[in-house]
């Protein structure tokens, strides 16, 4: 039997933990043969820990074989102590009429502690997954906190956005969606992501040239998947939660799976005209369990180039409005 991984998720008891606690805990993350324990952050609130009390009921309730324990806190030291894998879900939501400078602040002063905390409990080979908006640039302050662990152990996800261009193309293709390879998400978690269908392969073809629609790959295309979050707030009246947390599943899975190849946000390193220190998209190849190596040699066309110089100035942008917090570090 293998040592259990020490899993701590934070905002645990809202919607897309919630989705995700019960896949963990069924071996989809980390496989069938791996024990876990789950330590489960919640923000200290009554409501939100008797919330999470429900939860940890109906995770007992499943009687998961890998489920070797719980941990139940809203104080991060307890919740990060001995982490393996940080995931940081919890953040506040964009309330109404707050700019979005006002979002950037207020997350940031969660993942400021946060990055502090993990980096002095968590274990030695610790990695951080930050899911929580605005992603990329909430996981540059958590790292920016860090002194012990290095840049490359926190990554941003951008794999629901991968996951939704993939649809999008085998979708307009007809094709069954194991026939799409390679569509990369560039940049930010946000609209303003660019999906590279450039790189995209349909049956081992390139994609441009079984769908045969520039327009269409060129606007709607990148259209639907960088605005599918606000069009499923329309539609459900809630932000995507069940795709968002099986998005992580596959995040955190494919980095511990060598050889696989997939979009992460990582320190960008300059790597395709990205600002060195904003944390960005991109396709990286993992080494070993939990390491990565970038993916360099996709060439970018003119188009591309665009897109990637668009969501570039997001995240410098993003990164101006918390300047004074990543100083703290
Ligand atoms: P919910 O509001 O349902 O849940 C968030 C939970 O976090 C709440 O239970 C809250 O009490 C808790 N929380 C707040 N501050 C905390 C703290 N300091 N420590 C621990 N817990 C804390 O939101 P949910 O729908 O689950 O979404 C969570 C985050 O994911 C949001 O920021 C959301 O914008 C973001 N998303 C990111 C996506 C991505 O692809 N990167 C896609 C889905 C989602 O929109």
């Amino acid at each position: 039997m293998k040592t259990p991984l020490r899993v701590a998720v934070t905002g645990a008891a809202g919607q897309i933990g919630y989705s995700l606690l019960f896949r963990i805990a069924s071996g989809a993350m980390f496989g069938a043969d791996q024990p876990l324990i789950l330590q489960l952050i919640e923000a200290p609130i009554e409501k939100a820990m008797q919330a999470l009390q429900g939860v940890s009921m109906e995770l007992d309730d499943c009687a998961f074989p890998l489920l070797k324990g719980q941990v139940l806190t809203d104080d991060p030291n307890v919740g990060f102590k001995g982490a393996n894998w940080c995931l940081l879900v919890g953040a506040k939501p964009r309330g109404p009429g707050m700019e979005r400078a006002d979002l950037l602040k207020d997350n940031g002063k969660i993942f400021i502690a946060q990055g502090k905390v993990i980096d002095a409990v968590a274990a030695d080979d610790a990695r951080v997954a930050v899911v929580g908006n605005p992603a990329n640039t909430n996981c540059m302050i958590a790292a920016s906190q860090a002194k012990r662990l290095p840049a490359d152990r926190f990554t941003a996800m951008v794999r629901l956005d991968q996951n939704r261009a993939q649809a999008q193309l085998a979708k307009k293709s007809g094709k069954e969606l194991t026939d799409v390879k390679d569509c990369f998400i560039y940049g930010n978690h946000s609209p303003t992501m660019f999906p590279a269908f450039q790189h995209a392969t349909i049956s081992g073809k390139p994609a441009a040239g079984v769908i045969n629609d520039n327009a269409w790959l060129q606007g709607a295309f990148c259209e639907t998947v960088g605005k599918r979050g606000a069009a499923i707030i329309a539609a459900r009246g809630l932000s995507s939660a069940a795709s968002a947390a099986n998005a992580l599943v596959d995040h955190v899975h494919d980095l511990m799976t060598p050889g696989t190849i997939h979009s992460v946000g990582v320190k960008s390193g300059g790597n395709y005209g990205f600002d060195p220190n904003v944390w960005a998209g991109m396709p990286v190849r993992t080494t070993k369990p939990g390491s990565w190596e970038a993916i360099t040699t996709y060439a970018m066309d003119d188009f591309a180039k665009t897109k990637i110089a668009a969501t570039n100035k997001e995240l410098v942008e993003e990164r101006a409005m918390v300047a004074d917090m990543l100083k703290q570090g």
